[in-house]
């Protein structure tokens, strides 16, 4: 069901955005991010490596593993046989959004604009990703696309920050957001697990 992408999307205020290189090193930043308290790990599809790294990750007691960087129905049916629980996209495409329902996986593609909203919702679709959340604008961005569509429901992703992060969450139409900074790149295990700690406390 589609509609449950808001699960995944409530199971912490941020979703770390991973770009893993190394899938010997996907148990260990997997289980320091459950630690600290993120549970919904998005892989991205940037790595040789990603499909191995969803496989690993889920091993992990309590990792909710999905896959971003879905760009098209081929990659969304790699990623669901390596055992991705969601998938995120950075745009939306009609061949994509409807391989995705079809599979039934939580489905959260990207969004910059009212015509992609109004795509997605032909679709049925009211979880979005708002990419790139900075880029595209930032925050008075979203919430002039918010506005018409206050049915809808983000996860703004692209530029955001720890110091940021709790601006966008108090926006009444954001769940989550999503940011590479839990993660940063030879960070060892402990340095993740405090950053997740930090990033999981954010707008509570
Ligand atoms: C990305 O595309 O890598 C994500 O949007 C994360 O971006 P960030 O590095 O700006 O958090
Ligand atoms: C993705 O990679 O899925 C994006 O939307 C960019 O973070």
């Amino acid at each position: 069901n589609p509609h449950e992408i808001e699960r995944v999307m409530r199971l912490a205020p941020v979703i770390p955005v991973l770009v893993i290189e190394d899938d010997g090193e996907a148990r260990e930043v997997a289980e320091a991010l459950v630690e600290g308290g993120l549970t919904a790990l998005e892989v991205t599809l940037r790595t040789d490596a990603a499909l191995n790294v969803i496989k690993r990750m889920n091993l992990v007691k309590g990792a909710v593993v999905g896959a971003g960087t879905v760009t098209n129905s081929r990659e969304l049916g790699a990623a669901l046989d390596a055992g991705a629980e969601f998938i995120v996209s950075p745009g939306l495409t009609q061949p994509l959004g409807e391989a995705a329902l079809k599979s039934g996986t939580p489905f959260l593609p990207g969004i910059a604009t009212a015509g992609d909203i109004m795509r997605g919702m032909d679709m049925g679709l009211e979880h979005f990703k708002f990419f790139p959340a900075m880029a595209a604008g930032g925050i008075p961005a979203l919430k002039a696309l918010a506005a018409p569509f206050y049915k809808a429901k983000f996860c703004p992703t692209g530029g955001i920050s720890a110091q940021t992060a709790p601006d966008w969450l108090a926006l009444p139409s954001v769940l989550c957001v999503g940011g590479s900074w839990v993660v940063p790149k030879g960070a060892s295990p402990e340095e993740i697990r405090e950053l997740a700690k930090a990033a999981s406390s954010l707008g509570a």
